[in-house]
């Protein structure tokens, strides 16, 4: 066949991943797809919107999960056709993409745009494109990212629905081409349904791309927290294969106060990951397309494998009886493929399904074992596609140079504190800001054990602490606050302390370097933040975290950076790993102390609650 490329031949190259992926795709691994009838049997054939598009994030979950409200928070906007209730609401596949007027897409226009990657859905039937649509919103984050929130799945053991169209098949498609797969679960509703296995089950094979995440956390407290937890870990332990290798999330994803606020800083670390994984997918899409064309590979190698066996077992006569026997008896035929080309037997089909597909064929009229087929795709896998990535890690540097390849806007958008806000308050003013609530700093620190006018780091330790914020977030606050970096406060340091805490305990960020203006006036003369401050200012958070905050006379080394900023940068990050736990571990035990006061307000948070449109229920763990 003049098909198949000779030895001789020189290599192709390739201008970019994605041109080679496309070349590729429809040279090597698309005859034998179509020679062994993948397309009908496992899936359509990719299309080169497919191998263009932008990163895909699909959302799955049960009836209030919280599917629609997360995909509000991260937009940090309103959506067309975005219902949000506890009763049934989504029912529809709603693909959120950007556009500059907003407006609504149905199915049946989609599945024919030939620009769009949805053209092969319309194998799911009518029934299915009514209920598929296209939210157009301009919101800046749909730019370098398409959003599927998928339909609400029942709660309860028995309830399979009769959505009237092949719904598993329908994810799988979908978790096939996406690039991020969230699993959303209420933290205090955490059964698992029929249906809802039967999804995760029918999405397994694209484990990598899974991540779960255990919405509404912070209904509980810490110790049902971790309950639950490991109620889930169980739960998905027998339903996916290699649980372990999907990060689990902890949070509270909407713009709602805590209602046990304990797991806090916990829920704010989780977030951060959560979204630094989200905000970099542009750049690795090409990644994750290189490695679905590698799996699509060896699946369609295995389907050709069966296919040809099939054929190879029919007699000329009883030929009827044959096949129903070799689909009775599929999974021998799965083995004795296994053993003798020597395939781990994930990478085989679901037999089930396999069976179910294999009813309608005339075995008969399967094609022989074509070898040259196979060893085309062989050489795709052993050296084109080497080539390929070897353009990888270029492309990547050449986005990143030029500021591509990550999504900006809505919640991505981290620096978008207003001015006149959090530490940003008093910009601008001609006084200092703290000065405001000064006397009252006052009478607290002139109540203090003070010496030549300023108190120590062990007396100051036991102010602040009853702020109640992390160990972690004091010392950085301290050691913005000792602006002179003496190992003391004096009563403007320490007032400027105390208006940092409240900054924080205010629901704000406290700032990376102290702002011109919360300089307290007696140090302005000691000049402008330079880098060398900063390198002290790292060396400080070290000490205190090191030591906890105590009187220590400065030494040299603290105050003199050496070998530059980068050492104190590493050490204090270390620190601030070992300080997460410490601090998870503090804010139980804290936790654990205020149960009985945050009992009392549960009716309260109840009541809040229902009116928010959310279900309250028992954990029923
Ligand atoms: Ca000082």
């Amino acid at each position: 066949m003049t098909l198949f490329r000779k030895k001789s031949q020189p290599m192709a190259t390739y201008t970019n991943v994605t041109a080679g992926l496309k070349e590729v795709y429809k040279s090597y691994l698309l005859p034998l797809e179509k020679e062994y009838k993948f397309h009908d049997i496992h899936s359509p054939m990719m299309e080169d919107p497919d191998f263009d598009g932008k990163p895909l994030v699909m959302l799955i979950g049960q009836y209030s999960t919280g599917k629609t409200t997360f995909i509000r928070y991260i937009l940090e906007q309103d959506y067309p056709g975005m219902r949000i209730g506890p009763e049934p609401t989504t029912d529809n596949f709603n693909i959120i993409d950007f556009a500059e007027q907003s407006g609504k897409i149905p199915g049946n226009v989609l599945a024919v745009d030939s620009s769009k990657p949805y053209k092969h859905l319309q194998q799911f039937g009518g029934t299915f494109l009514t209920r598929f649509e296209s939210s157009q919103t301009n919101a800046e984050i749909l730019k370098n990212l398409t959003v599927l929130d998928t339909p609400g799945i029942l709660a309860g053991e028995k309830q399979l629905v009769n959505r009237g169209y092949e719904f598993t098949g329908v994810l799988k498609w979908f978790a096939e081409r996406a690039d991020r797969i969230i699993l959303l679960f209420d933290a205090h509703k955490l059964d698992i349904s029929d249906e809802f296995k039967s999804a995760i089950q029918a999405i397994r094979k694209n484990e990598d791309k899974i991540r779960i995440l255990l919405n509404k956390a912070d209904m509980l407290n810490h110790q049902q927290l971790m309950r639950v937890y490991g109620a889930l870990m169980w739960s998905l332990a027998r339903i996916l294969k290699n649980p372990e290798v999907s990060r689990i999330y902890v949070g509270s994803f909407w713009n709602q106060p805590l209602q046990y606020v304990g797991n806090k800083d916990l829920f704010e670390i989780e977030q951060d990951e959560l979204f630094n994984d989200l905000q970099e997918l542009p750049r690795f899409a090409t990644v994750r397309r290189l490695n679905d064309l590698i799996k699509r590979a060896t699946w369609a190698k295995v389907n050709a494998l069966i296919i040809a066996y099939l054929k190879s077992q029919m007699p000329v006569l009883g030929k009827e009886g044959k096949k129903k026997d070799l689909i009775k008896k599929l999974d021998e035929v799965y083995r004795k493929i296994q053993d003798e080309h020597n395939i781990p037997a994930a990478d085989f089909p679901d037999i089930e399904n396999m069976r179910k597909k294999l009813e309608k064929y005339d075995f008969t009229k399967f094609p022989v074992l074509n070898k040259e087929m196979i060893s085309q795709v062989d050489r795709m896998l052993g050296e084109d596609i080497p080539r390929i990535m070897s353009l990888m890690p270029r492309e990547q540097l050449d986005m990143k140079l030029a500021g591509e390849g990550y999504i900006t806007g809505g919640i991505f958008q981290r620096n978008g504190i207003p001015v006149g806000v959090g530490f940003n308050e008093g910009m601008g003013e001609k006084g200092w800001v703290v000065n405001r609530k000064k006397p009252e700093y006052d009478v607290i620190f002139n109540s203090l054990e003070e010496s030549d006018g300023k108190i120590t780091g062990r007396i100051a330790r036991g102010v602040m602490l009853k702020s109640k914020l992390p160990s972690q977030e004091l010392g950085k606050i301290w050691s913005l606050a000792d602006v002179d970096q003496d190992g003391f406060l004096d009563s403007e340091e320490f007032a400027l302390a105390m208006h940092l805490i409240k900054v924080k305990t205010d629901g704000h960020q406290t700032p990376l370097e102290l702002p011109e203006h919360l300089i307290p006036p007696g140090h302005k003369k000691v000049g402008p933040i330079n880098g060398h401050q900063n390198g002290v200012r790292n060396g400080g958070i070290q000490r205190i975290q090191q030591n906890g905050i105590q009187n220590e006379e400065p030494t040299l080394q603290q105050t003199v950076p050496q070998n530059g900023d980068q050492n104190g940068h590493q050490n204090g990050h270390a620190e601030d790993e070992n300080n997460v736990e410490e601090t998870v571990q503090q804010e139980s035990e804290q936790q654990e102390i205020e149960n009985g006061e945050q009992k009392e307000n549960t009716n309260e948070n109840e009541n809040a609650n229902e009116e928010n449109g959310q279900e309250n229920h028992e954990t029923s763990i």
